[in-house]
């Protein structure tokens, strides 16, 4: 019986997706784990993978482009909007590979998947059981404690959204020194460092505020320690494929038999 687990990874422009996602296939496959890769972008250019499903078969933004005379953002929201239209087909293809894991790059950019009705509507309709958000946070604007507190409310709008289970990742580890990743990591096990943080960057913001908006993604739920991932040596992967087995406990761990 195959697990049919639905992986979207979902992010920032350049937070990583399509990378991480290609490292994903990679490290599953050296593994002998059946994974393929759906490309939900219709607007992907050079994907570092090939992908075994693509949305642009079906949508082309060049087309949508010229036939009503779009510019590429608007062309970019047409696209989003039309991979709802196309679900069917998507999954009939998807079902055709008898996968057990089912890897989806999305949009460049978080706002075309997460705030608009499709993205909602492809997750339900191709997986309502068996789907998980990889949310990716991009160091780089991850590095100030606000540009991290606003990472992490992007990540709680996506959860808000989607309605899945969730894991947040921190990408291009390999980015950062030592002390930068280490306090990321502090920032995200411990609000009050972060709260801490907050004041000492922005004197003028009311701690109170800090201190509401922190409370927030922790009631909510968000506030869980990142994972660290690089796409050099498959770095965190495992750690992603772990805490994925763990959510869907009732399928089996395929790398213990
Ligand atoms: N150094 C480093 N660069 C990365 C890593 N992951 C992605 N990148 C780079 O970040 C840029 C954006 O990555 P991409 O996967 O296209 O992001 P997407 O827009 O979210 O799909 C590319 O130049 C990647 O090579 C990483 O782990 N380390
Ligand atoms: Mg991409």
């Amino acid at each position: 019986m195959k697990q049919e687990i639905f992986i979207y990874f979902i992010g920032t422009a350049g937070s990583g997706k399509s990378t991480l996602t290609a490292s994903m296939q990679e490290w599953c496959k050296d593994r002998g784990l059946d994974a393929i890769i759906v490309n939900l972008d219709p607007g992907a250019e050079n994907l570092p993978y090939e992908p075994d499903v693509d949305i642009r078969d079906w949508i082309s933004l060049r087309e949508v482009m010229d036939t009503n005379r779009l510019g590429p953002n608007g062309a970019q929201i047409a696209c989003a909007d039309m991979i709802a239209l196309n679900t069917e087909d998507v999954k009939t293809s998807i079902n055709s590979f008898k996968a057990d894991y089912i890897l989806l790059d999305t949009p460049g950019q978080l706002e075309l998947f997460v705030f608009r009705e499709s993205g909602k509507y492809t997750v339900k309709f191709l997986s309502p059981e068996k789907s998980i958000i990889c949310y990716l946070l991009d160091p780089i604007l991850a590095k100030t404690a606000s540009g991290f507190v606003s990472q992490l409310l992007l990540a709680i709008t996506t959860n808000l959204r989607m309605n899945q289970p969730q894991i947040n990742i921190l990408t291009k580890a390999d980015l950062l020194s030592k002390k930068e990743l280490q306090l990321i990591q502090r920032w995200s096990d411990n609000a009050d460092e972060i709260i801490e943080a907050l004041c000492n960057e922005e004197p003028s913001m009311h701690r109170e505020m800090s201190e509401l908006i922190l409370r927030l993604i922790k009631d909510i739920g968000g506030y869980t320690r990142l994972i660290p991932t690089s796409k050099r040596n498959f770095f965190g992967i495992e750690d992603i494929y772990t805490v994925i087995q763990q959510q869907f406990e009732g399928g089996e761990d395929l790398l213990k038999d």
